[in-house]
């Protein structure tokens, strides 16, 4: 036997006697159940729609400023960097007289330099935030009495407006 057949027999019967709270005014309201989900997901694909909407509006108002803001923390996190270095390079220069040849040096004891009390950064030589090497250069061609230190910046080459440098700042 087709089980429809009976549903809709007992949702007619329910109908056809409303006021009795018999059995089959169960069945009628459990046979209404399935047609439900029906509808919920025909309403749930437009609200899908909507939603789809509604994010790519947001995706093009937000992303840019995220972008934005991320390229900024990248910046701000190669000053904080290099003001880290700073911290180790004066320590280094402390403890052994000079200032490294090497940024390598923060973190290996070079060669007799029983002074050397390192290492001086505790994880490490960090890259910049674009994944490249810090450039040092002792004495420095913009600090002759200490030290040059950059991060190349997001272009990942010296110049073009948008290195980090200690020198000027920015
Ligand atoms: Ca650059």
């Amino acid at each position: 036997m087709n089980p429809i057949p009976r549903l809709v027999r007992r949702s007619v019967r329910a109908k056809s006697d409303p006021k009795s709270p018999d059995l089959s005014d169960v069945a009628a309201a459990r046979s209404r159940i399935p047609r439900a989900p029906k509808a919920r997901a025909g309403f749930t694909m437009v609200e899908m729609l909507l939603v789809l909407v509604i994010l790519a509006t947001l995706a093009a108002l937000v992303i840019p400023r995220f972008a934005g803001r991320s390229q900024q923390a990248r910046e701000t996190a190669a000053q904080a960097q290099i003001s880290s270095f700073a911290t180790a390079l004066d320590a280094f220069e402390v403890d052994v007289g000079a200032y490294p040849r090497s940024l390598q040096d923060l973190v290996e004891p070079p060669a007799q330099t029983p002074n050397w009390r390192g290492p001086y950064l505790q994880r490490g030589i960090p890259l910049d935030p674009w994944g490249n090497p810090y450039i040092y250069e002792i004495p420095g061609r913009n600090n002759p009495y200490g030290y040059d230190l950059m991060s190349m910046g997001p272009d990942g080459r010296v110049g073009g407006g948008d290195d980090i440098t200690n020198w000027n700042g920015s």
